[in-house]
């Protein structure tokens, strides 16, 4: 039988690997029937082959492939908004203005496309909820950060924007803010550079991508009547963006 006729539909962006791909996993053992979405397929299929549900392409930078997937998922109680990311760590002054379109273009406009899209989805469902994962720099600025910060602290603004335009219809939304999570963003962010990208998280434990979908899966279980506005989580060894404890 087709799991999504008795399970309540959970769209996961972003979900072919970190905090995407761990809150597929836990949103299928939480009993949702999800629809795991991102560019990378072949990732999609082996995840969905183990969890159940449906796999869908997405590129959340192409309007042609958010229809696509809005077209796919009817009805829709839970739409995890995570497919996002850095590019570079350049002060303003040596600005890429491509990677700053890149971050504007995944983390804002992917945002703005997807929740759009699946709207109509989400009140379908009689209890929707989005769920957008934000950052610890949506809300903070870092030296170099710029393009990132500025995308993130719009993300910021979206949310705060869609919570007051769906007041009184059956729609949660819920912001989620990471700090230091050890997953393919620092990669990323550095162009495949994996020294780079592991110096970030050397010297301190940070957060894996299953104690973020372990805060997704918290916020979703609640009462329908109860929103969660905002989870900032981070590892111990981090009090802000930049203050961290390393081990010596
Ligand atoms: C990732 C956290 O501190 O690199 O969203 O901006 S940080």
């Amino acid at each position: 039988m087709d799991d999504s006729v008795r399970k309540p539909v959970a769209v996961v962006t972003g979900a072919s690997s970190g905090i995407g791909e761990a809150t597929a996993r836990r949103l299928a053992a939480e009993g949702f029937s999800v629809v795991a979405a991102a560019r990378r397929r072949d990732r999609l299929d082996a995840l969905v082959a183990e969890i159940g549900g449906t796999a869908v392409t997405l590129d959340v930078r192409e309007p042609e492939s958010v229809a696509a997937l809005a077209a796919a998922v009817p009805v829709c109680a839970v739409l995890v908004n995570n497919a996002g990311g850095a590019r570079g760590l350049a002060p303003i002054a040596e600005a890429d203005a491509e990677h700053w379109r890149w971050m504007y273009e995944v983390n804002v406009l992917g945002t703005m496309l997807v929740t759009k899209a699946l709207l109509p989805a989400l009140l379908a469902s009689g209890n929707g909820h989005i769920v957008s994962i934000n950052s610890v720099a949506g809300h903070e600025a870092y030296d170099g950060g710029g393009g990132y910060t500025a995308a993130k602290h719009a993300q910021n603004a979206l949310l705060l924007t869609l919570r007051l335009e769906l007041l009184g219809q059956p729609i949660r939304v819920t912001e989620v803010c990471p700090g230091l999570v050890e997953t393919e963003f620092s990669l990323v962010r550095f162009d495949g550079d994996e020294e780079r990208a592991s110096s970030v998280y050397e010297g301190l434990q940070p957060l894996v991508a299953a104690d973020v979908a372990d805060c997704i899966a918290w916020a979703v279980t609640r009462p329908e009547h109860v929103n969660i506005d905002r989870i900032d989580v981070k590892p111990r060894a981090q009090a802000t963006a930049t203050r961290v404890a390393r081990d010596a």
